[in-house]
């Protein structure tokens, strides 16, 4: 993959304007946070073939065989209000699932699955000046044409029973992180129609794991800003949100 090929044809406003690839390097969102601070544009992509310490949330891992999926960073400096922060991660979950042209849903917090099986996952990080926050990187793994063999994910080849174009995928990843970037201060209500309709977990029996305690219920709402809202066996309801959410699984 070049900068040149993705950029061929790409639509968009903001996303993808300037794209770096790389072969390898530690993680992604390394190398999107060292150019945002050397001062690249908003909508600034970081792709790379290999990562040496692909990260997930919480300490976890992210391994993907060099050269076969997406691995990707981006740079977005919105003018975000605070409450809105969440809306990041829901921005990088719901453009992979209009990129992959699949029955993908999303585990919240930030998983994409298809039939259960993971097929990408999210990780945002930020930097806030003065409680207000400035600069984001939302990195994106994408399981393209492989998927760890040890683990009970998926990939879009998989999924197709064929090799897809890593290029093609990675400009309709870009132009869909572009449309919902565009509506990131707009109303929330296509936010929360979206949320609901590709969430894998509405309406299922899931436990909880929240800074070491496990809650078991069913899943009343999904909202992009308020989280899982959890009807509990006592007729309690309560909402988690994703930052602290170590996982969630079916019961
Ligand atoms: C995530 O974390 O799912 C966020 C992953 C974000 C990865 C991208 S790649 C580009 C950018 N640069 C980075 O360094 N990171 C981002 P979490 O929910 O914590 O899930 C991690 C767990 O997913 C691991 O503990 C494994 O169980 C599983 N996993 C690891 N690699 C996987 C893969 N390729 N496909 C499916 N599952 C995987």
């Amino acid at each position: 993959m070049t900068p040149e090929s993705i950029r061929a044809r790409l639509h968009t406003r903001v996303v993808g304007k300037r794209i770096l690839c790389v072969e390898l390097c530690a993680s992604t969102n390394d190398v999107a946070w060292q150019a945002a601070l050397d001062g690249a544009p908003d909508g600034t992509a970081v792709f790379a073939e290999e990562q040496t310490q692909g990260r997930g949330r919480l300490g976890r891992t992210w391994t993907s065989p060099r050269g076969t999926n997406l691995l990707v960073s981006i740079v977005l400096r919105p003018r975000l209000e605070i409450e809105r922060v969440p809306l990041i991660t829901a921005l990088g979950a719901l453009a992979v699932t209009d990129a992959v042209d699949l029955p993908a849903r999303v585990r919240f917090p930030n998983d994409i699955v298809v039939d259960g099986r993971k097929l990408a996952g999210i990780l945002v990080e930020s930097r806030f000046i003065s409680e207000r926050p400035d600069l984001f990187i939302l990195g994106i793994g994408l399981n393209v044409n492989a998927h760890p063999p040890d683990l009970p994910a998926t990939s879009l080849a998989q999924e197709k029973g064929r090799e897809q174009s890593r290029t093609i995928v990675a400009r309709a990843l870009l132009e869909a992180v572009d449309e919902w970037y565009a509506r990131l201060d707009g109303p929330l209500k296509p936010w929360q129609k979206a949320w609901r309709e590709r969430s894998d977990l509405l309406g299922r029996e899931v436990r909880i794991r929240e800074r070491g305690r496990s809650t078991a219920g069913t899943v009343d709402d999904m909202d992009p800003i308020e989280g899982i809202v959890l009807r509990l066996a006592s007729g309690h309801v309560r909402s988690f949100r994703g930052e602290h959410v170590e996982h969630v699984v079916l019961r």
